[in-house]
């Protein structure tokens, strides 16, 4: 089994239900386990214009899905949730954006592991520490104290959010 870490992220149309009805779809992809759920961090939006802030949360897999295969699922439970993509960096449903697949190190069209942006991001590092550890390696050998050291925390806060669907089986 391989550890796959994926980014949840969405401000709207109910940005809880959306997290939501996502984990019920995690639970349900083939040859995956939902090992853990962060919890909800409300955040600031990174984007053009003015946005609604973001409800972001990190979960862990274990899969026997290839990369782009997983990448397929993912984006399939996108567009079950009417995910349009128009405007780049514009307000979304739902994003569930791949971030680590074990080690691996790729640039493809489709994919580029790890996520490229993951490093400057808050609302994915913070969220990321909850369910790993600031142990846990980048492919590169950088740890993710490392890269916490970094980030700032600043437009980030821990909702006492409770996503039912994850809560209901663990
Ligand atoms: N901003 C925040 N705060 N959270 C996100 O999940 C998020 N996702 C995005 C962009 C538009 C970059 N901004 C975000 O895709």
């Amino acid at each position: 089994m391989i550890a796959a870490y994926v980014a949840l992220g969405s401000n709207l149309s109910n940005p809880q239900g959306q997290l939501d009805s996502a984990l019920v779809a995690l639970q349900l992809l083939p040859h995956t386990q939902l090992e853990r759920v962060s919890s909800i961090y409300r955040s600031a939006a990174i984007g053009p214009g003015i946005q609604p802030d973001y409800l972001n949360a990190v979960a862990l897999l274990h899969t026997q899905l290839t990369p782009l295969s997983l990448l397929d699922a993912l984006q399939k439970i996108e567009a079950d949730q009417d995910r349009v993509r128009d405007v780049r960096w514009g307000p979304r449903t739902l994003d569930l954006d791949l971030l680590l697949y074990a080690d691996k190190i790729m640039t493809s069209p489709r994919l580029t592991l790890p996520h490229p942006r993951m490093q400057q991001r808050n609302f994915v590092l913070y969220p990321l520490r909850e369910i790993s550890s600031d142990d846990l390696l980048m492919p590169d050998g950088t740890t993710l104290y490392a890269l916490l050291e970094e980030c700032s925390e600043c437009g980030l806060a821990k909702t006492q959010l409770h996503l039912s669907a994850y809560t209901l089986t663990h």
